[in-house]
């Protein structure tokens, strides 16, 4: 077994690997659709050959600054446009977010994740702020990621000089279903910004939510435009909605762990070195249904009791679970 590797773009590639960024949707059509067996013996043996199949990185989110985003994103309890029991609060200081990474270092967390509810970075104080809360999570040894929305190049090179490792920018759905769910913005402008963060020699992180209502080959077709980046996103979430009262979409059905199983197989089979992360809606999931989605290849989890403004498994839950399946944290 080769050992995990952080990133691919750095990666020698061996020929056997199964690397590939040609993926048609008929191919990514036809994995997901195999047996689940099938699907799941193909999935686990690809995990194996690149992955230590029973480390999981655990990752902590912090919401820096939270709600009364000018977005529509119809998923999301922090846009202003929806009346949801989120309360806005402006950024944090530094401080108060050093503590809190430190705190989840102690936890066992080893990459310390900030969210911001922005529809794009504007430079200024607030900004620079945020390049202090990346290098002093740096400074701490742990690998720092960011969500900030839209990004303009100088300002993902000032994220990199800060030492930032990832940034996440999800695309969330197909690019047909997208503006079903978003009206403010458009697809391209999340691949711009995708590239602006790649220019910047910032790794990616990248993946989307299912249970929004989307058709399965809107789930297909975001799982074609991750796998035919080049190179992969070097981590991809993916998320089942968390339904939160007062968005539009709080009334969609619950997501099953078969599909939540069948998305996470099939990311491990498209992108066999990326981290996949079984990211937002592990409350609603049993032990059982997330140990299925570690065999399927998932090796990355949020660890902490809320994500961003929503619950989360707390980590005593998390690190029992771990144990009793005998993996452990990275
Ligand atoms: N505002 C920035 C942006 O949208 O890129 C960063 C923060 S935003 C909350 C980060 C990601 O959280 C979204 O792209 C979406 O994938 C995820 N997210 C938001 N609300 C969610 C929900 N209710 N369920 C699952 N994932 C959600
Ligand atoms: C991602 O893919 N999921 C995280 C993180 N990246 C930023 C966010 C999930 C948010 C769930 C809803 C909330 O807690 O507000
Ligand atoms: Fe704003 Fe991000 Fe939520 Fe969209 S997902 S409303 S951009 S915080």
């Amino acid at each position: 077994m080769s050992s995990p590797t952080p990133s691919n773009a750095t990666t020698q590639v061996d020929p056997s690997s199964n690397l590939r960024f040609d993926w048609t949707f008929e191919e990514v059509e036809a994995i997901h659709n195999l047996p689940f067996p099938q699907l799941l013996f193909k999935a686990h043996s690809i995990h194996r050959e690149h992955h230590d199949p029973n480390k999981i990185q655990l990752c902590t989110l912090l919401s820096i600054k939270t709600g009364a985003c000018p977005e529509d994103c119809g998923y999301c309890p922090q846009s202003a446009h929806y009346d949801t029991p989120v309360d806005a609060e402006p950024l944090m200081v530094v401080d108060e977010v050093l503590e809190a990474a430190s705190t989840a270092q102690k936890n066992g967390a080893t990459r310390f994740c900030m969210g911001a509810a922005w529809r794009e970075v504007e430079d200024g104080e607030e900004f620079d702020a945020v390049l202090k809360m990346v290098s002093g999570v740096r400074d701490l040894g742990m690998e720092a990621c960011v969500t900030l929305g839209m990004l303009k190049p100088h300002q993902a090179e000032q994220l990199a000089e800060a030492g930032l490792t990832a940034y996440n920018h999800n695309l969330d759905t197909g690019p047909e279903y997208y503006n079903r769910v978003i009206q403010t913005r458009i697809y391209e402008d999340r691949l711009d910004t995708l590239k602006n963060v790649r220019s910047a020699g910032i790794t990616v992180c990248c993946g989307g939510i299912i249970g929004m209502g989307e058709e399965l080959k809107d789930r297909l077709d975001l799982l074609r435009v991750l796998a035919t980046m080049d190179p992969h996103p070097e981590s991809v979430p993916i998320n089942a909605l968390v339904r939160v009262e007062g968005t539009p979409l709080e009334d969609q059905p619950p997501v099953s762990a078969l599909e939540m199983a069948r998305m996470i197989a099939t990311a491990r089979i498209l992108m066999p070195y990326s981290r996949v992360r079984m990211s937002a809606g592990r409350t609603e999931m049993s032990e059982e249904a997330q140990a299925l989605c570690f065999f399927a290849g998932a090796n990355s989890i949020f660890a902490g009791d809320r994500l961003l403004t929503t619950p989360n498994p707390s980590e005593d839950e998390d690190l029992k679970l771990l144990g009793k399946l005998g993996m452990a944290a990275e």
